[in-house]
């Protein structure tokens, strides 16, 4: 039976779109499709030519598998071919590897193979050349049986050696590895290199081998290369062990590197234990791998396995779920996090990817959202790596459809409605409803309550969640409004704890300005700001009527934080929970708007508070000092101008009196603070 036209058509199409995607991954190191779409379009053109074998053409990718040297380098030819793997995507397709194995040699069909297991990295294979145990040549795999001449670059990674070490080695000795870039530098250079607004790499191993075929090799030198060695080729004039396991180990003897994570295993339950081992590590190592790689340990049996067109029989790639698959963006929908980051997310056609059926994947934030151009319709690169959430990588820009959506950042937030502020340096768009927005809630009263902020003792994040939970406390004006038979009714909450805890409350209500502020959760206002804006304004009346250029004039408020400020007293739901905590008896001393730093009666001295003071704590010291136009540091110098000391007080009043730095009690501090 001959192969219908329909058959011949596709055939046709699968080569030119492999010969197409070899071009972009081996020639411009810049590949278009994950490589598990890659493998399918070339496993469904293997399936058509080996069921309908008059269809193959002499010039099928499939005949000849790789790259055509770039022509700026030297072409090398492989004396002893540099094979590819067959690879083994299942459990099912290893059992029938190993039972091909045991078949072919002259072994018990029951008896366990010996195996040389290891990971597959993920980089660019590659042959190194020694004579006489100096370095020669090094060149690319190319189509297995020429590749490109890169000596030059492979000189400048510094696990390559240039001359071997020890005794022993064959005269003639020609290994072969992988060069691959570790996560961490991968990172590290493409940071740099989209800072300068050069060329980013997609993946590690694409870095690998475009930094091997530069043309320059001191650009080589500057990438963070490594590799490991798992072969040798050609071998003259010496002699080698006889197991694969050994010739690695006698490899590392004469100063190559060779996989760390290399092990024998028995059988094939050997081969699965180690898949799965490498599995679970796979994202602790320090570098990327897509599999792990089985040879028949023996180099006896390698010899009688043999070869099968241009993979050995003797070997196998088991492969792990594909990290990256290719789906189509459904839907762009915005989420908001526990500290009010308004983040886009992708709704997907679902696509099985990392080992799960993936729906849903994270755009970062706006900036890389339009980075990466992508658009609701848009074919796109998902990545599940480990648990790690699942990432749209990159759009397909060729496989874009007519009327494929552009979305913006909402301007409200779509959990409360409140208004969206985008800060160009941070990249994030943030919900200003702080106080108010159902997603940041739980944070907020957390924040609200702690010791430095509101100080209700008693109110404990697993107590915030069970309130929140329940729906009673939506916003801290909420909590002054809680009674004792509502507490006792949550988990491991008794009538005295209940009592306990409102009498808290209670307590927080006579609070200072600087601290009411703080506590409000206000993006980038921390203590300092707190206390400066307080200082600086007086009454919140002041302060909320601000504009950003007034803001800016208090010390260390710059023109981010004044558009945190501004935004969230802006915010009408925030002004409302303002209002609530006021009406529920909030209060705090104010005063005149002014600028007490500049004329306060502390104002220029430098105070160091120690040990315990009888009437205050040591943070209310600090705002008193603060409000009056002090400043309060942490260690004692000769620009200290008092040290206030209560009791129990240590080695800083010591150091004072040892200075000459004026020392005040409780009394003495109240004195200076009275001359108000
Ligand atoms: N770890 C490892 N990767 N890898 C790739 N071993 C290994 N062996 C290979 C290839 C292409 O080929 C053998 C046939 C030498």
């Amino acid at each position: 039976m001959t192969a219908s036209a329909t058959t011949r058509k596709r055939a046709e199409s699968l080569r030119e779109q492999i010969r197409y995607h070899n071009y972009r991954y081996h020639v411009l190191d810049d590949p278009e499709l994950p490589d598990i779409e890659y493998d399918r379009l070339v496993r469904e053109l293997e399936a058509l030519e080996r069921d309908n074998p008059e269809i193959v053409t002499p010039d099928s990718p499939t005949q000849r598998v790789g790259a055509q040297p770039v022509k700026a380098f030297g072409s090398v030819a492989h004396k002893m071919p540099m094979l590819s793997l067959e690879n083994a995507f299942s459990e099912e397709e290893l059992r029938n590897f190993n039972r091909r194995v045991v078949d072919r040699l002259d072994v018990d069909p029951g008896s366990a193979i010996s195996y040389a297991a290891e990971p597959k990295l993920d980089g660019a294979a590659v042959s190194l050349l020694y004579e006489n145990g100096q370095l020669v040549r090094g060149a690319t795999r190319g189509d297995g049986t020429r590749g490109e001449d890169i000596t030059h670059n492979v000189r400048t990674i510094e696990a390559v050696p240039l001359s071997l070490l020890g005794k022993g080695f064959p005269r003639t000795l020609e290994v072969r590895g992988e060069v691959f870039m570790p996560r961490a530098g991968f990172q590290e250079f493409n940071e740099i290199a989209r800072a300068k607004g050069e060329k980013t790499f997609v993946n590690p191993r694409n870095a690998a081998a475009g930094s091997l075929r530069q043309l320059d090799p001191r650009l080589t030198a500057e990438r963070p290369l490594d590799i490991y060695l798992y072969a040798v080729g050609q071998v003259d004039g010496g002699q080698l062990p006889k197991r694969q396991s050994q010739v690695l180990d006698r490899l590392q003897d004469w100063g190559f590197k060779v996989c760390p994570e290399r092990r024998v295993v028995e059988g094939v339950e050997g081969c699965l234990e180690f898949y799965r081992a490498m599995g679970a590590r796979r994202d602790l190592l320090a570098y990327d791998i897509d599999g792990v790689v089985y040879k028949v340990d023996r180099l006896d049996y390698q010899a009688q396995l043999g070869f099968v067109s241009r993979a050995p029989r003797w070997a196998i790639a088991h492969k792990f779920p594909a990290q990256e698959e290719l789906t189509v963006i459904r839907d762009i929908e915005f989420q908001v996090g526990r500290t009010g980051a308004v983040t886009p997310v992708a709704r997907l056609e679902p696509v099985f990817v990392g080992g799960v059926t993936v729906s849903n994947a994270t755009l970062h934030n706006m900036h890389e959202l339009h980075r990466k151009d992508v658009r609701i319709g848009d074919t796109v690169i998902v990545r599940r790596a480990g648990d790690v959430i699942p990432e749209v990588v990159a759009v397909l820009l060729e496989r874009r459809v007519k009327g494929a959506r552009i979305v913006k950042a909402p301007k409200k937030c779509p959990i409360c409605g409140s208004a969206v502020l985008f800060i160009d340096e941070e990249a994030v768009a943030r919900c200003t409803g702080g106080l108010f927005c159902p997603a940041q809630r739980a944070e907020a009263l957390k924040h609200f309550a702690s010791r430095r902020a509101m100080d209700i003792d008693g109110l404990g994040g697993k107590l915030i969640e069970q309130l929140v939970a329940v729906d009673r406390v939506k916003t801290p004006a909420d909590l002054y409004h809680l009674s004792v038979d509502e507490l006792v009714t949550l988990e491991r909450m008794g009538q005295k704890s209940a009592e306990k805890l409102l009498k808290s409350i209670e307590r927080s209500k006579a609070t200072t300005f600087s601290r009411f502020l703080y506590a409000l959760g206000v993006r980038e206002v921390g203590e300092a700001t707190a206390s400066a804006l307080a200082s600086h304004f007086g009454n919140l009346d002041a302060l909320v009527a601000a504009d950003e250029e007034a803001l800016q004039a208090v010390s260390d408020v710059g023109p981010v934080v004044a558009a945190r400020v501004h935004a969230f007293f802006e915010e009408k739901h925030n002004k409302a929970v303002i209002r609530g905590l006021i009406d529920a008896g909030v209060t705090w001393v104010e005063r005149e708007s002014q600028a007490p730093v500049a004329d306060g009666p502390l104002t220029g001295k430098v105070f160091v508070l120690t040990g315990t003071l009888a009437g205050m704590t040591r943070d209310e010291a600090k705002d008193l000092i603060q409000a009056a136009g002090g400043k309060v540091t942490g260690s004692v110098s000769q620009k200290t101008d008092f040290v206030v000391f209560g009791d129990k007080a240590g080695s800083k009043l010591t150091k004072a009196q040892k200075l000459g730095v004026k020392t005040v009690d409780e009394e003495g501090l109240k004195k200076l603070l009275a001359d108000q």
